[in-house]
């Protein structure tokens, strides 16, 4: 399969920025179906907004082992579908009780609480059904298996919503660093990697160790990624972040500049992309995108 060359990252960030845009639009029930408040709930949350850093990591890992950017819409969606799940349900008034997200109202505030749940609930299942059915994902029954539980481990208790339970029982509350590390690990480290493994799962013939070292990458950028959101917290607008400002100190969270300070933060986070460089040796040039996505990790200002 050809694909069009793609110089440098940014442009490879905004072909597929449009293509994921189109790709969830298409998977995302039509506005006027009934219930039509719900589904124009779900596909305001999902759509027109957000960097896609997950999407963009699954094509970025495709493209390093050779997985043609069709078969991987539905794994890109699928986890896509996840984080804005995720995203609606954080920023609802029992969780951060938000209102601003992507740079608009969140989806209970724009809604209304209920319909912000089931929101994000029909997006969870959303990414399942994807997972276990989409004609364009062209792969075995198993490696389907295997996608779909993948998934389903990293967005669950003992991933992601494991993490948010972690840091919800965590603030006001002193966390060392490797506590805080395992917190970040699940809450927001699960799903980056399973951006990048659900790629590598569509290559049954991958040997273990380039496997594992893609894995070794992911749970790098992972860490490296929150930290720079800690630091953003502290350091950017609200109008480049498109989300409120300040919320960690002001809801008195552990955060890495609090435990490190700033530089000792900016630190850890450079020295994240270093290990997550130096994982990618062996893969040489085909792994130049995902390279220069940890550095755009650590150097994003939004
Ligand atoms: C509520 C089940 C449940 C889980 C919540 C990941 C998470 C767990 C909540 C997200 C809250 C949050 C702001 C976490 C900090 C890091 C993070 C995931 C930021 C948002 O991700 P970006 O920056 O967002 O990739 P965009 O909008 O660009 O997609």
């Amino acid at each position: 399969m050809t694909e069009t060359p793609i110089d440098d990252l940014e442009d490879f960030i905004a072909t597929c920025q449009k293509r994921v845009e189109t790709a969830l639009d298409r998977r995302l029930p039509p506005a006027d179906k009934l219930p039509s408040r719900l589904h124009r709930a779900m596909r305001y949350a999902t759509l027109d907004g957000g960097k896609r850093l997950r999407p963009v990591l699954t094509y970025a890992t495709g493209r390093a082992l050779n997985v043609p950017m069709e078969i991987l819409d539905g794994p890109a969606c699928a986890v896509e579908f996840i984080h804005v799940y995720s995203l609606i349900h954080d920023d609802l008034p029992a969780m951060d009780d938000d209102e601003l997200r992507r740079g608009k109202p969140t989806c209970h505030v724009r809604f209304d609480e209920a319909t912000a749940i089931l929101a994000g609930d029909a997006l969870q299942a959303l990414a399942f059904e994807v997972l276990a059915g989409d004609p364009t994902i062209k792969v075995t029954p198993s490696q389907r298996v295997a996608m779909i539980d993948c998934l389903a481990k990293a967005a669950g208790a003992g991933g992601m919503v494991g993490g948010q339970a972690i840091d919800l029982a965590s603030v006001g509350r002193q966390l060392d660093l490797p506590a805080l590390e395992l917190m970040h690990i699940h809450k927001t480290g699960a799903l980056i990697r399973a951006s990048v493994r659900l790629a590598a799962l569509c290559r049954p013939d991958l040997d273990s160790e380039t496997a594992e070292r893609l894995d070794h990458y992911a749970k790098c950028i992972g860490l490296a990624f929150q930290i720079q959101d800690d630091i953003l917290d502290e350091t950017g607008d609200t109008a480049t972040l498109g989300k409120t400002r300040g919320k960690d100190r002001a809801q008195n969270k552990p955060t890495y500049p609090a435990l490190l300070g700033l530089a000792g933060a900016r630190r850890k986070a450079v020295e994240m992309h270093e290990n997550a460089i130096a994982s990618l040796e062996p893969l040489g040039e085909r792994a130049d995108l995902l390279r220069a996505l940890s550095l755009f990790i650590i150097q994003r200002r939004n």
